[in-house]
């Protein structure tokens, strides 16, 4: 791990829209300017990215022509290899439009949701051909200011249509490509549907293809719900479906940041790559994030590096984490067996049954048992300091 280098193994990604930024916010203009997509192929090398994802329209505008769409695909392709990255995710821009203001595939207006659905099968057209195998699905616009315009089960319903829709497209086409919903619990809308990754994971389970659709996790849209991000991923992987994941950071109780990764939570985003690294998560970690406003060309450049060194630097403490003697030892102590109880627990048998509820337990003494997690917490900081 010498150096923390970024290297194609680590599977690092960025959307194009994340070096891409220029900065604008609701209050200010754009900092920096436009960069093309081959310019942002060339940074993303430079920095020793191994993949950029990309919406429909961060590549093709959403006004061009059949000969322009494939002009500007064939010198992004030729990018591409030049440069030695790959396209490992696709997704649709069903948010920029004015077209979309109340939603896409939830809209009050079928003209809408068909339109919705004609672009994201372009779309999914012009992912696959780009070699995407996980196709993202972000409901942007999908939401409400005010519930006063429609019920959440009608959009529910119509959002469950459309996925039904674009399963069975890609099952016809023959595509190798997954699909993964990405939550968020309020922005650009009041108020979004599906809020956060637990509500997609009961979400999946009621559509037609189920196995072909898990989620995409975001750090920040978690935070923005004040929830604890790792335990959502780790609910994901218990369920087989964690199929992508945005990396980023920011505090609950804030706008939509996207922050560099690390930049805010060392010790959640610790654990975040400790559980990553642990169960031996093999998608691409991708960055959606972007530099702080103030930045120009050389901060957007240290705003990528520092995701993936980050990401490298955490990877490292987590091996050393693993590694730790003593911190070792006080985990296994807390989780240690007690043959005289050990037999009363497993799956359920009438006898165990019957010897559970004869067992006398000593709860005061249970109730004392100092568990020292004061001190492991204080070895983890001192870990992540660098001072152990
Ligand atoms: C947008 C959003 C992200 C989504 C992207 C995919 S676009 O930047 O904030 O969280 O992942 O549509
Ligand atoms: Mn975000
Ligand atoms: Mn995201």
């Amino acid at each position: 791990m010498s150096n923390f280098q970024p290297g194609p193994e680590h599977k690092f990604t960025f959307g194009m829209w994340t070096v891409g930024n220029m900065g604008r916010d609701p209050f200010g203009e754009p900092v920096r300017p436009a960069l093309k997509p081959l310019e942002i192929v060339r940074l993303l090398a430079d920095v020793g990215a191994y993949g950029v994802n990309l919406h429909d329209n961060d590549l093709v505008p959403i006004d061009a022509t059949l000969a322009d769409r494939k002009r500007i695909v064939a010198d992004f392709r030729n990018a591409l290899k030049q440069h030695g990255l790959v396209v490992p995710m696709a997704t649709t821009n069903l948010f920029s439009d004015p077209a979309f203001k109340d939603g896409a595939f939830t809209s009050n207006d079928p003209k809408v949701r068909a339109l919705a659905l004609q672009k994201t099968m372009q779309s999914i057209d012009l992912g696959v051909e780009l070699g995407a195998q996980v196709y993202v699905f972000w409901g942007g616009r999908e939401g409400t200011e005010t519930d006063v315009c429609r019920s959440p089960l009608d959009a529910g319903k119509r959002f469950r249509d459309a996925l039904n829709f674009l399963c069975g497209y890609v099952r016809e086409q023959g595509y190798a490509l997954k699909f993964a919903l990405e939550a968020k619990p309020n922005e650009p809308r009041g108020d979004l549907y599906l809020p956060t990754t637990g509500a997609m994971l009961g979400f999946i389970p009621t559509l037609d293809y189920p196995d072909m659709v898990g989620v995409n996790p975001e750090v920040a849209h978690e935070h923005m719900a004040g929830l604890n991000f790792m335990h959502a991923v780790a609910q994901a992987w218990d369920a087989g479906k964690l199929f992508h994941i945005d990396l980023n950071d920011q505090n609950p109780g804030r706008y939509d940041q996207d922050f560099r990764f690390g930049a805010q939570n060392y010790k959640q985003a610790f654990f975040l790559v400790k559980f990553l690294e642990d169960v031996g998560y093999s998608g691409s970690r991708h960055f959606d994030a972007h530099a702080y406003r103030t930045e120009g060309a050389a901060g957007v450049k240290a705003f990528a590096a520092g995701c993936m060194r980050t990401y490298l630097i955490l990877k490292d403490k987590a091996a050393k984490f693993n590694a730790d003697g003593e911190i070792q030892m006080l985990l296994k102590e807390l989780a240690a067996g007690d043959s005289a109880t050990d037999a009363l627990l497993g799956s359920y048998s009438s006898t165990r049954a019957a010897a559970l509820k004869a067992h006398v337990f000593d709860r005061p003494a249970l109730g004392a048992r100092d568990l020292g997690y004061e001190h492991l917490d204080q070895l983890l900081f001192e870990l992540l300091m660098g001072v152990r």
